[in-house]
């Protein structure tokens, strides 16, 4: 499932009119600013000369948030970065275009008839677009009208999401929405009405979009940064700045044992702009690379941030984006400190913290044998909530949460700190990993103990619904953010009283054959480079 909210965005359903009276980029403006949810670009005599024309219209709809979907061509689809491809019977190669556009793409078919639908292979696809419902003379090959009563027949044979398409109107819309159609596909009663914006408002409201205005893309960089600053109120001089920001470089007060980190966040590899708001991805960021400092003992003091920003985000988005990074660094006390600009695809966020370190500098190192492993907080459900997204699934609220805000754990470091444990490091690629760098930092070797009760009870009942072993899920799920940490059974004790959440996850052992005893054959934590999954 490409987006979280598929079923939404396919209520508006505009396609463009390459025989229309005005331009694609005008069509697509009005029908946007209208409310529509999703555009596709339909262009049966499609010539090289035509690409500008299909970019604008892409860049319109990727600046609006509005997927963007080519008709027939899946190479064109690719090749003009749109977000999916609509096939007809006679090109229905469903499987090709999934391999070629990835697994996130939209991928739409049409079908007329429950006799078609049957005999098309869906495993790949989507949605579906069912017509025509009503008489069109836009498509002069189109199939006998099937009316509403096809429509219904089609929408109860499938279980996927069903667009009406073939003389919609303002006016016939609601009684394929009646019918059973999650959406309506139009082109004529926008591009050949006489008055195509009050046309295509009309449909807006018969589709419940309402109209909204259009955003401008980000243009001037200097401009930008002022107005980003202005989301993040600069930090007064103060205990942790001697100049605020706005000089070449940051001056900072002294430190004691000051400590560095970094983070890498990028479209498509970390998150994806379809499953979060832009102020949920800039709080993400922020907190992830924070948990670097919190698993050092570390209190976060300053930020910097490089962001490489598309042409066609809105300038409204990266506002967002700061608001998000300015709530996290309220949230912990921190200021952000410098950054830089600079434009190009996809959006990425590189992050640098400063932060003042403790008398305690804990290492991957120091887990010695007879200890036991241990984690903050409950493993697994980040990587559930992930998949959950990736599946359109959104049943299992607690675990999309865990995914999509992670907190740095500061109090469960003050706590492991206030116990004197000296082996600590964050579990963000996935427990199995992660404990790997501590038994080969440490020269010992780690045997996974992951209870069954340890398992969290929403997470139990994802991997009962897809048929995943939830043991597998706690050692390989990653972005969980919990702290992992060795130390006496006895001292564990102790720390369990103040950290209800802690539990134990393994134990150390003097050093086998393996680095890793006790996972399941083929458990692998994340792995950049590792080509099996596109994201993190
Ligand atoms: N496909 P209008 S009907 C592109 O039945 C298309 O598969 C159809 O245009 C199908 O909104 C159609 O102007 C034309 O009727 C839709």
């Amino acid at each position: 499932m490409p987006v979280k909210d598929l079923t939404a965005r396919l209520r508006y359903y505009f396609i463009v009119d390459c025989d229309a009276s005005f331009s694609i980029e005008a069509q697509v403006e009005t029908a946007i600013a209208a409310g529509a949810t999703m555009v596709q670009y339909r262009n049966k005599q499609f010539a090289p000369r035509d690409f500008e024309a299909l970019e604008a219209a892409r860049s319109l709809c990727r600046t609006n948030q509005v997927p963007f979907i080519v008709n027939d061509d899946i190479l064109l689809a690719r090749a003009a970065d749109a977000d999916g491809v609509h096939l007809g019977q006679s090109d229905a190669q469903h499987f090709l275009a999934r391999k070629i556009l990835g697994q996130y793409a939209i991928i739409g078919a049409s079908v007329s008839t429950p006799v078609e639908l049957a005999e098309t292979d869906l495993s790949h696809c989507d949605y579906i677009g069912a017509g025509p419902v009503f008489h069109t003379s836009t498509k002069p090959d189109a199939h006998p009208v099937i009316g509403l009563e096809g429509l219904a027949t089609v929408v109860r044979a499938t279980h996927l999401p069903v667009v009406a398409i073939g003389g919609i109107h303002a006016g016939n819309a609601g009684a394929c929405f009646s019918s059973g159609a999650c959406g309506v596909a139009v082109i004529s009663t926008i591009t050949r009405a006489a008055d195509p914006c009050a046309s295509a408002l009309a449909l807006g409201a018969a589709c419940g979009c309402p109209p909204k205005p259009l955003e401008p893309p980000w243009r001037d960089e200097f401009e930008l940064i002022g107005r980003m600053l202005a989301c993040v109120p600069p930090a007064a001089p103060s205990a942790v700045m001697k100049v605020p920001p706005g000089d070449d470089a940051a001056l900072l007060q002294d430190m004691i044992n000051p400590v560095f980190t970094t983070d890498t966040q990028r479209e498509g590899v970390h998150f994806r702009r379809c499953w979060q708001e832009m102020d949920e991805i800039g709080e993400r960021a922020v907190e992830i690379t924070f948990s670097d400092l919190a698993a050092s003992y570390a209190k976060p003091v300053a930020l910097f941030i490089n962001l490489c920003i598309p042409d066609e985000t809105a300038e409204a988005d990266v506002l967002d984006l700061y608001r998000g990074i300015h709530r996290a660094l309220s949230a912990h006390g921190a200021v952000l400190a410098g950054g830089n600009l600079s434009t190009g695809a996809p959006l990425c966020l590189d992050l640098f913290a400063a932060g003042a370190g403790s008398e305690m500098f804990p290492l991957r190192s120091a887990a010695r044998p007879g200890d036991g492993l241990y984690a903050t907080g409950p493993l697994g459900l980040a990587r559930s909530g992930l998949e959950c997204l990736a599946k359109g699934d959104l049943s299992f609220p607690g675990l999309i949460d865990k995914y999509k805000f992670p907190r740095a754990r500061f109090d469960a470091a003050a706590v492991l700190r206030s116990f004197g444990v000296a082996c600590v490091m964050d579990i963000s690629d996935g427990l199995y990993g992660d404990a790997s760098h501590i038994a080969a930092d440490s020269g010992v070797s780690v045997l996974f103990e992951t209870s069954t009760d340890a398992i969290d009870p929403e997470l139990a009942a994802y991997c009962d619904t897809y048929g995943i072993d939830p043991v597998s899920q706690v050692l390989a799920g990653g972005d969980d953010y919990e702290l992992l940490f060795a130390c006496r059974p006895e001292v564990f004790e102790q720390i369990a009283a103040v950290l209800p959440g802690a539990c134990r996850v393994g134990r150390i052992l003097e050093r086998q054959d393996r680095l890793c005893i006790g996972a399941p054959e083929g458990t692998a934590s994340y792995c950049h480079g590792r080509r099996e999954k596109d994201i993190k």
